[in-house]
């Protein structure tokens, strides 16, 4: 697959290194929202060794309100403007549910979409198709307002494999080419702890969907239930995630943590190449 500039291609994993320029993220909300900042931590990042960034200007925790179009937009352009104006080559996420968002971003230099919503909006699905650019469909139900109280599963897995499936089979026929587009189980929306462990043991099951799996485990209450850790000192909790994404095959992982992700997933591939080695001899 071709995300700007650069083509990502074999196993991976891929690190995508987050910025939200939120006043609100659980993560890391109120530390980026002056542009200058977000574009030192997204530098920061990629010398990290972050292959794209995902740039975000609303939060999508739990109950967080929906934002303005004008407010993200105001948030996240100037970031985009920046870092192409100081050469920024690496390719560019944005995150956002908003068509006029993800056009004035795409318009602004950014080079992906990632929509936690899956194009559930069809000017979202229109803008995707018509910038041809490479998508992120992630599984939710509902909204951040709602979305807790709809984290009711019989099966969590056999659902969110078939809702991801029908969120692919509507961007393709809305014209997004199948072959831009990356799935995520979206661990943590729509989801309670055991939902998304749930689906982090079941991964290679969603790789029957045919497309490269995108997973964000970075921080989130998933790892505080099973811990105890604060959010701030998730890292460790972090890292085991990650590593079990990379062994069940994930081609990109959405982090904060750059440095530190890239030395697990790194240890984590090798582990996967040689057993994979070892089966073919
Ligand atoms: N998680 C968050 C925001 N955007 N996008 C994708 N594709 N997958 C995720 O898991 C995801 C996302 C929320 O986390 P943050 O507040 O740390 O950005």
């Amino acid at each position: 697959m071709k995300i700007g500039g650069r083509v990502f291609d074999g196993p991976g994993p891929f690190v995508m290194g987050v910025v939200n320029a939120t006043p609100d993220s659980f993560s890391d909300g109120g530390r980026f929202l002056d542009p200058d900042v977000a574009a030192a931590q997204a530098e920061r990042l990629v010398a990290e060794g972050a292959d794209l960034v995902d740039l975000g200007g609303e939060s999508t925790r739990p109950g967080a309100p929906e934002v303005p179009v004008e407010v993200e937009e105001r948030r996240v352009v100037p970031v985009i403007e920046r870092l192409r104006a100081r050469g920024c080559t690496t390719p560019i996420s944005i995150d956002t549910r908003k068509a006029e968002v993800a056009r004035a971003a795409l318009a602004a230099g950014a080079d992906m979409i990632n929509d936690v919503s899956a194009l559930a909006d069809p000017a979202l699905r229109e803008v995707a198709a018509a910038s041809g650019v490479p998508t992120v469909l992630m599984h939710t139900r509902g909204s951040p307002v709602d979305m807790t109280s709809r984290a009711i599963y019989a099966d969590v897995v056999a659902e969110v494999e078939r809702e991801l499936a029908e969120a692919l089979a509507r961007a393709v026929r809305a014209g997004v080419r199948e072959e831009h587009i990356l799935l995520d189980p979206g661990l943590g929306f729509a989801k309670t702890a055991e939902h998304s462990l749930a689906l982090l043991g079941a991964l290679p099951r969603l790789r029957r969907l045919g497309r490269p799996l995108l997973v964000g485990p970075s921080r989130k209450s998933f790892l505080g239930v099973v811990t105890g850790a604060p959010v701030d000192e998730r890292l460790p909790g972090t890292l085991a995630a990650v590593a079990a994404c990379v062994l069940a095959g994930v081609e990109m992982l959405r982090v904060h943590d750059v440095a530190a992700v890239l030395q697990a997933a790194r240890v984590a591939a090798a582990i996967r190449d040689s057993s994979r080695l070892a089966a073919a001899r």
